[in-house]
């Protein structure tokens, strides 16, 4: 099989709106990212993720979109990406961009006609139903608390969406609407894109008979029930087929509810769906199954994440192509999520991580900030956030009852998806040299601590640690395709697997802990060289003694 390009490929997420703002007024844009593209050529990326450019009225910070077709105002203009695009793509830097299609903004023209009447010729664009007994036809919840049905009076029916209700779900049993969403696919592959990461694309085809589903404690069905609906391969395959086969591209499909079996179908190696997936079940293993993650958070369970990603690596291994993530725009940031961001474990267990996630086989991917070991914010009350779904899932947990608003509180600090918002921390100025405005998001104060200028300055931080993990990326066969192995599953502390490829073998061992512990090196690895560590005197004998967060990957 001929690997491809994105088979060997870093890619870096940017959150537009938090990344870097060019013009004083608070909010990041377009051509604040292309200042810093030498940045990010520095790092020695290969791909930028861009979160949604397009036009919305922000209810999701883009994730709702009322023109796919032009740049929101905030950020620029389409002559502005044009720039951002050519100058990347001289820099030998590919862009690909979200594409939101599960649903759309209210403020959409589909939509804003679509309300209007049962006969207009949008009607079937989005998807409606008479109330049933007065009520919604079923109990689907939605991903920000509440029923995923809202009724509309102009018509007296009754219109879906998974999540908030300006954001309206588009009809994929349509096939006008699937060609809508075609032909503009095509106008931005036409401008030179190199693919698209595809929000919720595992939602789009639903069970329209819309029975009830069992429900939770809040009384609705979880929002991600509906998954890999009836028509979702036999919809993407028409995408390929309509449009991504004839481009030389990459797709990631962020798949909330999307099975290890099933990645075999929209990941395979044929090509036929999708390059890779987002899959979430290694993202679970810090929430209790029967409570909202942002309202109940359990302490990592090592053996538990261990076993979950081994098998994704293990199973997919010739089949189809894992995507490698930690964080990204909706989760908290793993420095302070799974290591430790004290000022005496920071760097080590940031290194930790990000160690035992890149010497794995997949494509990774890298959040804005998480290569400077950028941390949660440090919430005092509920008036400093900002995410609708977060704030939404925890009011509604409060009013139900279901949880204490304290203990709330606690795990939403940890888990709130603004942790992930906050302004990118680029030195010690003013802002953390973000803008020179009032930013939308308060800066994180520990900006003077951790921030890019002084990490490019410091051979040993963990800027310059991610950087050479990206280098060995492109430098190794072994990385790229070696095949995976668990090793020491049932060990609590440690992530040890190997990886091996034509007769070579690679160790990497990690320690998730602070405490010391010491592990029996196997025999073959007697004579090994380090290839990356995030200590520096790191010896390795036949009893190696790891010291707090030690990652050590032995080749
Ligand atoms: O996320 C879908 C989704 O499931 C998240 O809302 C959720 O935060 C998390 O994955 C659950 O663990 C996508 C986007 O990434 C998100 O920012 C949008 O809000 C959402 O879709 C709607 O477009
Ligand atoms: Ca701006």
């Amino acid at each position: 099989m001929q690997e491809k390009w994105w088979q060997r490929s870093v890619v870096y997420q940017i959150y537009p709106r938090s990344f870097m703002d060019s013009n004083g007024d608070g909010i990041g844009d377009l051509n604040g990212i292309r200042q810093r593209l030498p940045y990010l050529k520095d790092l020695g990326i290969d791909v930028i993720w861009l979160s949604p450019i397009y036009k919305s009225p922000n209810v999701d910070n883009g994730y709702d979109i009322s023109d796919y077709q032009a740049i929101m105002e905030e950020f620029g203009t389409m002559e502005d990406f044009d720039r951002l695009l050519e100058e990347a793509h001289a820099m030998k830097i590919r862009i690909i961009l979200d594409l939101v299609v599960n649903h759309s903004s209210d403020q959409h023209q589909w939509f804003q006609e679509s309300r209007k009447s049962i006969q207009n010729p949008y009607r079937d664009y989005y998807i409606w139903r008479d109330p049933v007994n007065g009520h919604a036809p079923n109990n689907q919840g939605s991903c920000v608390g509440g029923s995923a049905w809202t009724l509309d009076e102009t018509t007296g029916q009754f219109y879906m969406h998974l999540f908030d209700r300006r954001q309206p779900d588009l009809n994929w049993d349509n096939p006008v609407l699937r060609d809508e969403v075609y032909r503009m696919m095509d106008w931005w592959l036409q401008k030179g894109i190199d693919g698209f990461r595809m929000d919720v694309i595992s939602l789009i085809s639903k069970d329209q008979s819309f029975p009830d589903y069992p429900a939770d404690k809040t009384g609705y069905a979880p929002f991600d029930i509906v998954a890999n609906g009836p028509h979702e391969h036999e919809y993407l395959r028409e995408m390929n087929h309509k449009v991504l086969s004839r481009y030389d591209v990459m797709t990631v499909g962020e798949c909330p509810g999307v099975t290890l079996e099933g990645t075999k179908q929209y990941a395979n190696l044929d090509g036929s769906e999708l390059s890779m997936v987002f899959s979430f079940e290694h993202m679970s293993v810090d929430a209790d199954p029967a409570f909202s993650r942002y309202v109940k958070k359990l302490p990592l369970n090592l053996v538990k994440l261990k076993k979950i990603m081994s098998r994704w690596q293990t199973q997919l291994d010739g089949i189809a192509w894992n995507s490698l993530f930690w964080d990204n725009h909706d989760q908290p940031r793993i420095v302070s999520r799974w290591g430790d961001d004290s000022e005496r474990y920071h760097d080590l267990s940031a290194k930790m991580l990000a160690t035992c996630l890149h010497m794995m086989q997949g494509t990774p991917y890298i959040f804005e900030g998480e290569e400077l070991g950028m941390t949660n914010y440090p919430w005092k009350n509920l008036s400093e956030m900002k995410d609708n779904e977060s704030l939404g899932n925890y009011r509604q947990a409060v009013e139900k009852g279901i949880v204490d608003e304290k203990d709330a509180f606690t795990a939403l600090r940890t888990i709130s998806r603004d942790n992930a918002r906050t302004p990118m921390q680029w030195d010690e100025g003013k802002n953390a040299g973000f803008s020179s405005g009032t930013p939308w998001m308060p800066v994180n104060p520990n900006y003077v601590r951790y921030n890019a200028k002084d990490e490019q300055e410091d051979a040993d931080s963990v800027y310059h640690y991610y950087q050479k993990l990206i280098q060995l990326r492109h430098d190794s066969d072994l990385i790229v395709h070696g095949h995976y192995q668990l090793l020491d599953q049932e060990n609590p502390d440690l992530f040890c697997y190997e990886r091996e490829w034509n007769g070579e073998k690679l160790l990497v061992i990690c320690n998730f802990t602070k405490k010391e512990i010491s592990w029996n090196l196997p025999e073959e690895f007697d004579h090994a060289g380090i290839l990356i560590s995030n200590y520096k005197d790191s010896n390795v004998e036949k009893i190696i003694n790891l010291r707090p967060y030690e990652a050590l990957v032995l080749q």
